[in-house]
C-alpha cells in the first residue's frame, strides 16, 4: 500500500472560518496574512502548529487560524506555550501577544522565556497602546501621550515615585531583578511528580509563601529606606496570609498514602 501524497497547503488553508472582528485598518490583519504565509511557505500543516496567545486584540490571533489554538491569560502566553512545547517537542509553537500582554504584565514571563530559551517563536503585535481596553499607556507607549487613562495612570505613577523617593521611574524592568534567578516564591522544576496529589502541591505552595514572607522579612530587617521598609513589612504580611491560607486548605485536603508514588508501569521520557 502507497502512503497517500501530502498536498502542499496555501496561505489560506491556515485561515479559519472565523471573521477577525478587529477595526477596519487594524495592523493585526497584516500580522495574521504574514503568519499565514509563513506557515504555507515552510512547508508546515496545521495539525502540526500550535498558537498560544494571552489577552488582547492582538491575542485573538489563534482562532483566526486553522491550527491548534489556546487563547490563554493576559501575561501569560508565554508560560503556557513552554509548557507545551516541554511536553511536546513536535509541534511548532508560536506565541502571539500585544505590547501590554509581553512587556507589563508578563513582562516578567518574557524575561524568563529568554533565559530558558525553550524554542518558541515569540510575535509581539506592538501597537504602543492598550488596544482592547480603549487605550492605556503600556511599556512602549511614547512619553508624554495624553489620554484620558494616560491621565489617571500619571497620577499612579506619580504616587509610586513619592512613595519610594526616587527622582525618576527605573529606566528598564530588570531593575527590578531578584538576587537569585528566580523570584522567592518560585518552585522548582524537581519538586514536581507525575503521580503527585494535591495535598503535594500545597505543600510545595507552603513552603514558596513561606520562602517569600522570609525575603520580605529579610528586606524589612535590612538597611533600606524607610519607606521600602514599611513595603516590604506590608508584603511580609500578605505572604504570612497566604501561608496561613495554605494551612488552612491542607487541613481540608486528604494526606497520599504512604506509597503514592509506586506506578507498576512507568512513563518512558525521552532523554
Ligand atoms: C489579569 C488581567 N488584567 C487586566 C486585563 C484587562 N486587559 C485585557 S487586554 C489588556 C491590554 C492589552 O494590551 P496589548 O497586549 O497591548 O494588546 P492590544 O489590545 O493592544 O493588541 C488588558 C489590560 C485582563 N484581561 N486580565
Ligand atoms: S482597538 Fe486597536 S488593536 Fe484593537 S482591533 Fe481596533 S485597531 Fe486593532
Ligand atoms: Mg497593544
Amino acid at each position: 500500500m502507497t502512503a497517500p501524497a501530502v498536498t502542499a497547503l496555501a496561505a489560506k488553508d491556515f485561515k479559519s472560518d472565523y471573521k477577525p472582528i478587529w477595526c477596519p485598518g487594524c495592523g493585526d490583519y497584516s500580522v495574521l496574512s504574514s503568519v499565514t504565509k509563513a506557515l504555507a511557505t515552510l512547508g508546515l500543516r496545521p495539525e502540526n502548529v500550535a498558537v498560544v496567545s494571552g489577552i488582547g486584540c492582538s491575542s485573538r490571533i489563534p482562532a483566526y487560524t486553522t491550527c491548534y489554538g489556546f487563547h490563554g491569560v493576559h501575561g501569560r502566553s508565554l508560560a503556557a506555550a513552554t509548557g507545551l512545547k516541554v511536553a511536546r517537542p513536535d509541534l511548532t509553537v508560536l506565541v502571539a501577544s500585544g505590547d501590554g500582554d509581553g512587556y507589563s504584565i508578563g513582562g516578567n514571563h518574557f524575561l524568563h522565556a529568554c533565559r530558558r530559551n525553550v524554542d518558541l517563536t515569540y510575535i509581539v503585535m506592538d501597537n504602543h497602546v492598550y488596544g482592547m481596553t480603549k487605550g492605556q499607556p503600556s511599556p512602549t507607549t511614547e512619553p508624554g501621550w495624553s489620554s484620558k487613562l494616560a491621565q489617571v495612570e500619571a497620577l499612579h505613577a506619580k504616587r509610586i515615585l513619592e512613595e519610594m523617593g526616587w527622582p525618576s521611574m527605573p529606566a528598564l524592568p530588570v531593575a527590578y531583578a531578584w538576587e537569585s534567578s528566580e523570584a522567592p516564591e518560585t518552585a522548582a522544576f524537581d519538586e514536581l511528580h507525575y503521580l503527585m496529589h494535591p495535598w503535594h502541591a500545597l505543600e510545595i505552595a507552603l513552603r514558596c509563601e513561606l520562602q517569600a514572607q522570609q525575603y520580605f522579612e529579610g528586606i524589612a530587617a535590612s538597611k533600606v529606606p524607610r519607606r521600602v521598609r514599611t513595603t516590604a513589612l506590608e508584603m511580609a504580611e500578605e505572604e504570612r496570609e497566604h501561608v496561613q491560607l495554605i494551612r488552612d486548605w491542607m487541613k481540608k485536603v486528604p494526606k497520599p498514602p504512604a506509597r503514592w508514588a509506586d506506578d507498576p508501569d512507568p512513563p518512558q521520557l525521552g532523554e
